[in-house]
């Protein structure tokens, strides 16, 4: 029996019946992944009880001598796997470190450029509802009406009319590869500094099946959970010259002291992905959407953009004649976990949206390939095309569970299974 089921059993059953579900539904939400048993190990250990503010061989507090050295290992890591010049690796998310980001680059009411949230962006990227929005002029750009992608031509002119102080690129529901050098020109001749948010896409990053963002940009923020299938929490790259402002706007400018049970599954994570199989789990993560987005298309589904160069999906679902949230309810019944999605230029509001996001980092990272991808949107389209149908539902839930079942996941192990 383990400490928790003992100590606390109410506690113990709502994190087994989550261990049951990740094994038994198909996770393809975009932004989530399995991290492997490794990181969640670090992430439950000893490092949780330490207070660490401060930076390796300049902490606040005593006793930090292994402290630093996990630190240290981490920072080293994330320069080693992305070609940075520094890494700072305290925020304890993508939201911290944007905010951090801005912190270091410009003062408050300064104008930034971003892709606004519901074209694709982020809430940090300027929405009126998050501290981007209220403390900085966001001014937003959007993707070309009739491609769905992004416009450079128009994004250019965008800065030369409005001279932002900071430009960012890299978004949350973006299915198409991002030209970073493109948007260091344009900062380059509006004088802005670039910040690129690589949260999405960090893993390909990583791996070398998307262009690096570290040679273009001033700085880089990211997630380390995402397609880089680390624990929980955020991270800035940045050249030399920046190491200091970003230090300094991260602690003590915005946080206080650092997850140092997330910095540990971060270095793991980054020694996970500085790994040869890491690229061939990268390369398998682009090549399952490619597969999955030609099988929906091929089912009727009309996907944003007209399909994939990355680990998502966006599908408009006014091509199958229902909402977003309506798709992500009726999946969720089948055992089909994405998320509903504003589409560029949407009609509806972002609480219901016309799209449907789907990933495939997740199911990646179970060992499935293109064959599987096939069947996952046979059940989808099924699902989607009979929403309010109990049985075809029903029946999907019950063949899902059983598919799941067959690929493990990285982490989850002796899980008590519910009968299908
Ligand atoms: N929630 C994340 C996503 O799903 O993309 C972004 O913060």
């Amino acid at each position: 029996m383990s400490a928790l089921s003992q100590r606390d059993p109410e506690i113990a059953r709502i994190v087994e019946a989550e261990r049951v579900r990740q094994v038994e539904t198909l996770e393809m939400i975009a932004s989530e992944n399995y991290a492997s048993a490794a990181v969640l190990e670090v992430t439950g250990s000893v490092f949780t009880n330490k207070y660490a503010e401060g930076y390796p061989g300049k902490r606040y507090y005593a006793g930090n001598q292994h402290s630093d050295d996990l630190e240290t290992v981490a920072i080293e890591r994330a320069k080693e796997l992305f070609g940075a010049d520094h890494a700072n690796v305290q925020p304890t998310s993508g939201a911290e470190a944007n905010m951090a980001a801005y912190f270091a680059t410009v003062e408050p009411g300064a104008t930034i450029m971003g892709l606004s949230l519901d074209q694709g962006g982020h809430l940090t990227h300027g929405s009126p509802v998050n501290f981007s929005g209220r403390l900085y002029n966001f001014v937003p750009y959007t993707v070309d009406r009739e491609s769905e992608m992004l416009d450079m031509a128009a994004v250019r002119q965008l800065a030369i009319d409005s001279k932002p102080k900071l430009i960012v690129a890299g978004y949350t529901a973006y299915p198409r590869k991002i030209d970073f050098a493109a948007f260091a020109e344009v900062a380059k001749e509006v004088g802005a500094l670039l910040m690129v948010d690589m949260s999405h896409i960090a893993g390909l990053v990583a791996a070398g099946e998307h262009m690096s963002p570290v040679p273009h940009a001033n700085l880089v923020t990211s997630t380390t959970h995402k397609t880089l299938r680390g624990p929980r929490g955020g991270m800035i790259l940045c050249r030399a010259e920046l190491a200091d402002a970003v230090d300094k706007a991260v602690f003590p400018g915005t946080q206080g002291g650092p997850h140092l049970h997330s910095i540990g599954g971060k270095a793991v994570a980054f020694g996970e992905a500085l790994q040869p199989d890491f690229k061939r789990y990268a390369r398998q993560i682009v090549e399952n959407a490619a597969a999955l987005a030609e099988a929906l298309q091929a089912g009727g589904f009309r996907l944003v953009s007209g399909g994939t160069d990355n680990h998502l999906i966006l599908a408009d679902c006014n091509s199958v004649g229902i909402s977003g949230l309506k798709a992500q309810n009726a999946l969720q019944g089948a055992g089909i976990i994405t998320n509903k999605n504003t589409i560029p230029y949407d009609t509806r509001s972002p609480f219901v949206g016309s799209g449907l996001r789907i990933g495939t980092p997740a199911l990646t990272s179970r060992g499935m390939g293109p064959e599987e991808m096939r069947r996952v949107a046979g059940w989808i389209l099924r699902v989607v095309k009979d929403p309010d149908g109990d049985g075809v539902r029903e029946g999907v839930r019950q063949e899902v569970a059983e598919f799941a079942r067959e690929f493990p996941v990285p982490g989850i192990t002796d899980v008590q299974l519910a009968a299908v």
